[in-house]
């Protein structure tokens, strides 16, 4: 195996650690992902999306769904009164091979998705502000070598990270908002108020906008972690799955579990691969995995 290979590899296993260790320490019960499932995140409606179709499986007479995300699954977790938890999850998200070119998109990655029960947009940020700060500086001294042998001279970070909307850094730097602001700054930062999928709450004092939020990394790396404060209430859920045109039927056993209440709640997720790429600085996020899953490159094993 090539060193450069090897060392990336060091470094994932690093941050998996200090993932794990993380969340355990802030009290959060780390849960078992599942792959197959009748429901699954649609991921949309979103018009930056390039996802060709849902992977799926037909068993025993069930259609069942590869993992988008887990979010669904999430909710119904702290449903079941588990107050803090987190999930190292498989992801299938079958991308157009156009996507290649970006840099940053796999067709399967790892998401650490985690959620809060009555928790906040500002919960989340004061964890993550926390954590992406601490992974930078325990990286940087427990792979210092690696990080050395990359060449990669990753800047100290610390929050509170600055916050945007969506509407202001549009105005600003126009379509390419992401890349242009996340290469002028070596600090991550906030992006709130997106139009995007059912389950992100929308603002009940202002309509048309959304308690939900990206965080970006610096330097180029664009966004790492999604998430939101979340709809719980049955009658909104089902009003925004008709408003986006989503088939009701997909999403039955989830839905029967919201008709008898689901508890608000807070989360996000990030990808392992998009973490270890910002602290690597890896060219491309493939070269972070032992096993590519790169859109457009035919899987080898
Ligand atoms: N994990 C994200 C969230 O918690 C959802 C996603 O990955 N699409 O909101």
């Amino acid at each position: 195996m090539k060193d450069i290979r090897k060392t990336h590899l060091g470094i994932v296993s690093g941050l998996l650690r200090y993932t794990t260790e993380y969340f355990h320490a802030n009290g959060f019960t780390q849960l078992m992902p599942v792959i197959l499932s009748p429901v699954t995140d649609p991921l949309g409606p979103d018009p930056g999306s390039t996802v060709i179709k849902t992977g799926e499986v037909e068993y025993l007479g069930q259609r069942l769904s590869l993992t988008q995300s887990m979010i669904l699954h999430k909710q119904i977790a702290i449903r079941e009164g588990i107050e803090k938890l987190f999930i190292i999850s498989p992801n299938v998200r079958l991308e157009h091979p156009k996507r290649k070119e970006t840099g940053k998109h796999l067709f399967e990655f790892s998401q650490v998705d985690f959620e809060i029960a009555y928790g906040t947009k500002d919960d989340v940020f004061k964890l993550m502000e926390s954590f992406v700060s601490g992974a930078v500086s325990h990286m940087k001294i427990h792979h210092a070598e690696e990080l050395e042998s990359l060449d990669r001279r990753l800047p100290l970070i610390g929050g509170p990270f600055k916050r945007y909307t969506t509407h202001e850094l549009k105005d600003k730097y126009g379509d390419d908002w992401e890349m242009i602001a996340s290469k002028e700054t070596t600090q991550p930062f906030w992006v709130l108020d997106h139009s995007r999928e059912f389950y992100d709450k929308e603002d009940p004092d202002k309509p048309g906008h959304y308690i939900n939020y990206d965080m970006i990394y610096p330097e180029g790396f664009c966004e790492g972690l999604s998430g939101a404060e979340r709809e719980h209430e049955y009658d909104i859920i089902i009003k925004k799955i008709e408003k986006h045109g989503l088939d009701k039927t997909r999403y039955g056993p989830y839905l029967d579990l919201a008709k008898t209440g689901l508890t608000p709640s807070a989360g996000g997720g990030f990808g392992v691969e998009r973490l270890a790429r910002y602290i690597t600085g890896a060219k491309h996020i493939g070269d972070v995995q032992l096993f590519r899953r790169v859109p457009g490159e035919p899987v080898v094993v």
